[in-house]
């Protein structure tokens, strides 16, 4: 296991596609701006790369809309990536485009191989457990191989629920530091972070919660100025950027990327 859960060197990220139009959404608030979206994409690979980490930028992959969002197709440890098997159906080839790249990258990747499923927009790893949220994409079974699997390297699977309505667990909360935990006040109150701290986001600024903390910064959703300040106030380094595109999408900062 790993103790210290936000240091990084390395991240791998997708640039997105023009298909992105066709990415899944729980809503339709809007069609997301390709133009915009590359603007932000770009912002959020270069502040990944002022920490000095290694950033592996992936070409787009027109057949599957929501490739950008890599972070659901892949649990990466320091021991290794495990692939997962996402449970929307139109996103389950997206993990046959990353497990070459990560094999060049690990000595250890393994497969979930069913029959649950498990996306990584569920799975948050702390410095002493891995948090996994059921949600409408992660069931049971899936949670149950992924313990089964990383229980080799000493881990233990905490299995906790992601709020009904909202996609993933990892939508309502990030890792800040070793002990402390960004969530919103809807996914603190099911009990999940007990011995955690808990910053929450502020009163209507839900979409805050899916941040990363990458090395030296946390790096949130710009426009949640109340947010913002409080984790500068708790003496975070925050960098804000603009996700106004992946938002219409239920994308966010730690969907963007693979970290480790
Ligand atoms: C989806 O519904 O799968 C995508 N539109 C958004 C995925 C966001 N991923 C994440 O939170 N890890």
């Amino acid at each position: 296991m790993t103790e210290h859960s936000y240091e990084f060197t390395r991240a791998v990220t997708r640039k997105p596609s023009a298909s992105i139009v066709e990415g899944l959404r729980a809503q339709d608030i809007g069609t997301p701006d390709l133009e915009q979206m590359l603007i932000d994409h770009a912002q959020y690979v270069e502040t990944l790369r002022e920490t000095g980490a290694e950033v592996v930028e992936l070409p787009a992959l027109e057949a599957y809309p929501d490739a950008v969002f890599v972070e659901d197709t892949a649990l990466c440890l320091p021991e290794g990536a495990i692939m997962m098997r996402p449970g929307a159906p139109t996103r389950a080839g997206e993990v046959d485009g990353m497990a070459p790249v990560l094999r060049d990258c690990y000595d250890v990747v393994l497969d979930i191989n069913g029959p649950g499923f498990i996306e990584g927009g569920d799975i948050l790893t702390t410095a002493k457990e891995i948090l996994v949220g059921r949600s409408d994409r992660t069931d049971a079974a899936g949670v149950a191989e992924l313990r089964s699997l990383v229980d080799r390297w000493g881990y233990s699977v905490h299995e906790v629920f992601t709020p009904a309505g909202v996609l993933h667990f990892k939508t309502d909360c990030s890792l800040l530091d070793g002990e402390t935990i960004l969530a919103t006040k809807r996914l603190d109150a099911s009990g999940c972070f007990e011995g955690y701290r808990v910053i929450h986001t502020a009163d209507g600024e839900e979409a805050a919660a899916n941040a990363i903390r990458f090395n030296q910064f946390v790096i949130m959703p710009a426009g949640f100025p109340k947010t913002a300040k409080r984790l500068r106030t708790a003496g975070y380094e925050v960098r804000e950027i603009n996700n106004t595109e992946c938002a219409k999408l239920d994308g966010g900062m730690s969907c963007l990327s693979l970290r480790f």
